[in-house]
């Protein structure tokens, strides 16, 4: 991908660019917790966005997408958004950058990237990370990488219009090969969780489906937690968000809050406590403990978040009856994407082989698998 996207910057804008890497990120649990200052564990993985750039001498950005096969130019003083299209991203982190006090000079960009686009992998936040460390180190000032993941956040915040939390971007700076950051989204620190798989493999399998309401859904589920945070404040002044809360107090309250209230609150106080667990099991080499969490997850996510959709329930469901699966659970925002399975190294084919079969017959649909790894975060490459 490097030498292809070279080759094909210079092609187009004659000049010798700088490039750039940022991963996507999988989730091993903590789902739909980030927004509420809870607690996830995921990882940077091998498959990312690559950026190439240089100054243009110019006060605007030229983007050439070798995936689209599409160019996109926007003046540097203005420039208005197209949700859902590729070029807002970058459009974003320039505002951001902007706000920041970094004065930015005109670019030229070439971007490509291996990473399944709608896939739940955080291609989008990949994008938003490598193109705003391209821009700022081009413009000599490379901000803090916790700042850079805040800017990529408020870029898909505001710009894409998914109010989400930190995670994505997070995971994509800070990234280490074969470990998980258990981050606080409180205070925006993480530990390294060294993750030793041994003859254990995590493989995605894509769903291909993407439910049309996944954004919007998003949108109402960080609602509903705010609207139960609300309530819950009225007898627990110390609560600010519902990682304050516990499973007594949510009970205790239980006939003030709607039941869809009540459901949601739970998954995220339970999730955390899981979130917990998953990284004291991983600390102790435990990975049937870590793939029960994994399952006790998804349910939670499908029954009390309602975050799922029928395929990711039934990938996830089937994966949990195999003998030598430990865990499975969708992952990311719901309503279509990926599942996460943990399961023996010497068993992928049959896997692969059960779950095709399986899922075709059921939706028609061919499923793509993904196996993957822990990997580093972003970083320039040249
Ligand atoms: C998406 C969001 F972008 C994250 O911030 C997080 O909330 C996740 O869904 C759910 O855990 O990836």
């Amino acid at each position: 991908m490097q030498a292809l996207l070279k080759a094909e910057f210079e092609k187009l804008f004659d000049e010798e660019p700088k490039l750039f890497f940022a991963p996507g990120r999988i989730n091993l649990i903590g789902e739909h917790t980030d927004y509420q200052e809870g607690l996830v564990l995921p990882a940077a993985i091998p498959h990312g966005i690559y950026v190439a750039i240089s100054l243009n001498g110019k006060n605007h950005a030229r983007l050439h997408s070798i995936d689209f096969q599409e160019d996109f130019a926007f003046d540097l003083d203005g420039f208005s958004p197209k949700k859902g299209h590729w070029a807002t991203y970058i459009m974003g982190m320039c505002s951001q950058l902007r706000q920041a006090g970094i004065d930015l000079k005109g670019f030229d960009m070439a971007i490509g990237g291996n990473i399944p686009v709608g896939a739940g992998l955080s291609s989008s936040a990949a994008l938003s990370v490598a193109a705003g460390l391209a821009i700022s180190s081009l413009n000599g000032i490379l901000p803090e990488k916790k700042s850079l993941a805040r800017y990529a956040q408020k870029s898909e915040q505001l710009y894409a219009g998914l109010n989400c939390g930190i995670m994505d971007p997070y995971a994509s700076i800070f990234g280490d090969v074969n470990s998980a950051l258990l981050l606080d989204c409180r205070n925006i620190e993480h530990e390294v969780i060294p993750v030793a798989l041994e003859n254990y493999q995590i493989i995605l399998v894509n769903s291909q489906v993407k439910h049309t309401l996944a954004e919007s859904a998003y949108n109402e589920r960080r609602a509903a937690c705010e609207e139960s945070v609300e309530i819950l404040k009225t007898a627990f002044l110390e609560i600010k968000t519902l990682r304050d809360a516990s499973p007594d107090m949510l009970h205790e309250l239980e006939s003030l809050l709607k039941p869809e209230l009540y459901s949601k609150a739970k998954h995220v106080i339970k999730e955390n406590t899981r979130v917990i667990q998953a990284a004291h099991a991983l600390r102790k080499g435990n990975l049937e403990s870590f793939g029960r969490l994994l399952n006790l997850s998804h349910q939670s996510l499908s029954e009390d978040f309602q975050v799922s959709c029928e395929e990711l329930d039934f990938l996830a469901l089937k994966a949990q009856r195999m003998p030598f699966v430990l865990g499975s659970r969708m992952m990311g925002g719901g309503f279509g994407g990926c599942t996460l399975n943990l399961l023996k190294s010497s068993e992928t084919m049959k896997f692969e082989q059960e779950i095709r079969a399986a899922y075709k017959e059921r939706f028609g649909i061919v499923p793509e698998f993904i196996p993957t790894a822990l990997s580093g975060g972003a970083k320039a490459l040249s």
